[in-house]
Parts: structure tokens; C-alpha cells; sequence
């Protein structure tokens, strides 16, 4: 029998050649490649707006949106720094855009979706069509669709970017170009979209080209009014409170085929059932005030935050007051993939 010291000596120099032919040894990695449940390596953040909002305005006076051409402050997992990531899929940031800025015309794989934090009356234009956003609308630039963005209103906006940038890395699926004009030709008259997708109609002859959803924005009113419905019609689910998902009409799928995105109201004074899924996921808060424990860690939250909830983290939130959080995640991917787990009771 060899001895421990001598076998020891042995693998690692059989590692060491076996290293200068590009080949490891499988044993030694086996558990870290498989482990028995998610073992993600990024945390729980949370991005107080109080704290956010000054850095977002004093970006305002150091450099344009032009010249930015997207005037920025990611959210960046404070576990992978450099990464730009906020989840090892996906992208956060904060855009901001002053009155009589234009953020340029450009089209990119990447699908992006807005989520309106503060004020009101900027456009995104969409393949040629523009709406006017207002707080809380939800708002969609599938794959390569030409979009600019442009703020005729008098106040400062803001917005959260969600994009799925490390998910398209990890395929090197990535292009991009930039748009011949700064702010593309509107071809199709503000509502055109809404109307001819948004009623629970769809027009008659229309065959759905792509997976992503013909509507662009799916506005704040609309879904506040149905958590409001929902609230009367029966009780809350002891996980998730009033929760939504937003949806593509033409195939029942989300809106962009690789972002899941929900919306949720919390009954003042609600406390969750623990609940935790292997979608990371990030949210903000749209109206209310509350907590939740992630893991060990506890935020306070209120309107206007941002916090990330990592996969297979155990949540459990709760609504001092009446609460509403959007909330964004790559489940459409996993769903796919036959992936996709959830834990009620967090066990
Ligand atoms: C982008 O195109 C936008 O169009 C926002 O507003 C954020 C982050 C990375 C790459 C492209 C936008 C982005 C982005």
C-alpha cells in the first residue's frame, strides 16, 4: 500500500502534467460542479433610493445623455464586483433622463426592460412607435428592436433597467448597432400597439413572428386597478400576497422571452410564508413600506427602493402598510429548460 504522504505527492504531480495537456481531474471538483442544492456566489442586496437618488442627479451635471448615450448607474451584486451583473443572468441599472435630453437611437440582442421609478411624461420609442411612460408602467425593448428615448416633460426621470446581458454573454450571442438618426422616424401613431393588442384582441390576420409580446407598455393604472379587483375577489396566497404575472397575449408567455416580470400587492400588515425558488430576483418597490428577511439579512424597505433576492435564498416579507413590488427574474428560461423549482414553507 502506498502511504498517504507519497500518494499525496503522487496525485499532485499527476494533476500538474495532466494541467499542461488542458485535462483536470473530475474528483477533485465533482461536488462544486453538482452540489446538492444552489450554492449561488452572489448575496442579498438593497439599494436605498434616499441614498441612490442624490448619485443619480450629480450624474446629471457630469455628463449628458448623449454623450453617455445611456446615462446609467448599474446595481451591481456587491458579490461580483466588475461584473456589472446583479445575478450571475442579469443586469440592473437606474437611467436617468433631464428635460430635452435624447438618449440615441440604437438596437442591440439584448432584450431591456423599463420599469418607471420617478416622473413622468419621457417616451421610449419602440421599432417606430412612442409612449409616454408614467411611475410604475412597465415598459419592453425585445431583441433587437431599434429604441431611443427622449424626455419632452419638465421634470427629471427615472427608470429601472432590467437586461438580460450575462445570459446573451454566456451564448456570445451579443450584437449591436447604432441608428443612422439620433431619434428614429415614428411610422405608427402613439396607442396604435394598445389598440391592436392590448383589449383582449388581437388583430384578425396577425400571426405572432416572435416570441416577445406585441405590447410595449403595459401601464401602471391597468395593473394597480387589477391587484385592487384582486384584493376584493379572495384571499391573499399565503406566499406571494396578490401576485401577478405580466404576460405576452398572443402565446400566454412573458413578454420577453428570457425575463419573467410580476407584480405583487402585500395587505397592510401581511407577513409571508417563507418561500424561496431558484429564480434570482429583483424587485421594486412601487408604493408601501415593509421588510424582508433574506437568509440572515433583513431590509427595510420602502417606495422607490431596489433589492435582489439571490436563488434558493429563503424570503420572507413583510408589508408594514399596504405594499406593491415589481419584481424581475430569468424563470422563463429555467421554466424552459425544465429547470425551474420553488420551495413553499422554505424548507
Ligand atoms: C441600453 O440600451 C439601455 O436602451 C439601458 O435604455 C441600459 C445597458 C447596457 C446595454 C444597453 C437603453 C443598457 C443598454
Amino acid at each position: 500500500m502506498v502511504q498517504p504522504a507519497t500518494l499525496n505527492n503522487a496525485r499532485r504531480d499527476f494533476y500538474e502534467r495532466l494541467g499542461s495537456l488542458s485535462m483536470a481531474p473530475l474528483w477533485e471538483s465533482l461536488h462544486q460542479l453538482v452540489p446538492p442544492q444552489p450554492m449561488p456566489k452572489y448575496r442579498p442586496a438593497c439599494w436605498r433610493y434616499d441614498a441612490v437618488r442624490p448619485f443619480l442627479m450629480e450624474s446629471g451635471t457630469l455628463i449628458t445623455a448623449r454623450e453617455a448615450v445611456r446615462r446609467v448607474l448599474i446595481l451591481e451584486n456587491p458579490a461580483m464586483p466588475g461584473s456589472a451583473c446583479i445575478t450571475p443572468t442579469l443586469y440592473a441599472g437606474l437611467q436617468l433622463i433631464l428635460p430635452g435630453e435624447v438618449a440615441p437611437s440604437h438596437r442591440h440582442t439584448q432584450s431591456a426592460l423599463r420599469f418607471i421609478v420617478e416622473g413622468e411624461g419621457a417616451y421610449t420609442a419602440v421599432d417606430g412607435e412612442r409612449t409616454i411612460m408614467h411611475e410604475g408602467d412597465f415598459v419592453i425593448t425585445p431583441t433587437w428592436t431599434w429604441h431611443d428615448h427622449g424626455n419632452d416633460s419638465s421634470r427629471p426621470m427615472v427608470w429601472l433597467d432590467g437586461l438580460d446581458i450575462p445570459l446573451v454573454a454566456m451564448f456570445n450571442a451579443g450584437f449591436a448597432e447604432n441608428g443612422e438618426s439620433e431619434e428614429q422616424a415614428v411610422t405608427a401613431p402613439e396607442g396604435t400597439s394598445e389598440a391592436k393588442y392590448a383589449s383582449g384582441l388581437l388583430p384578425v390576420d396577425w400571426k405572432p413572428a416572435r416570441q416577445t409580446s406585441p405590447i410595449f407598455n403595459y401601464p401602471y393604472a391597468r395593473t394597480r386597478e387589477a391587484l385592487h379587483r384582486l384584493t376584493r375577489a379572495g384571499p391573499a396566497d399565503a406566499c406571494h400576497g396578490y401576485k401577478l404575472r405580466y404576460v405576452n397575449p398572443a402565446n400566454g408567455g412573458a413578454p420577453i422571452a428570457t425575463m419573467g416580470t410580476f407584480m405583487q400587492l402585500l395587505p397592510k400588515g401581511f407577513a409571508s410564508a417563507p418561500y424561496r425558488c431558484t429564480d434570482g430576483t429583483v424587485f421594486s418597490v412601487v408604493e408601501g413600506h415593509g421588510e424582508s428577511r433574506i437568509g440572515d439579512t433583513t431590509f427595510r424597505w420602502k417606495k422607490r427602493d431596489h433589492f435582489v433576492v439571490p436563488s434558493w435564498a429563503t424570503a420572507v416579507h413583510q408589508a408594514t402598510d399596504e405594499s406593491v413590488l415589481f419584481s424581475f427574474s430569468d424563470r422563463p428560461v429555467q421554466e424552459r429548460l425544465d429547470l425551474w423549482r420553488e420551495n413553499r414553507g422554505g424548507r
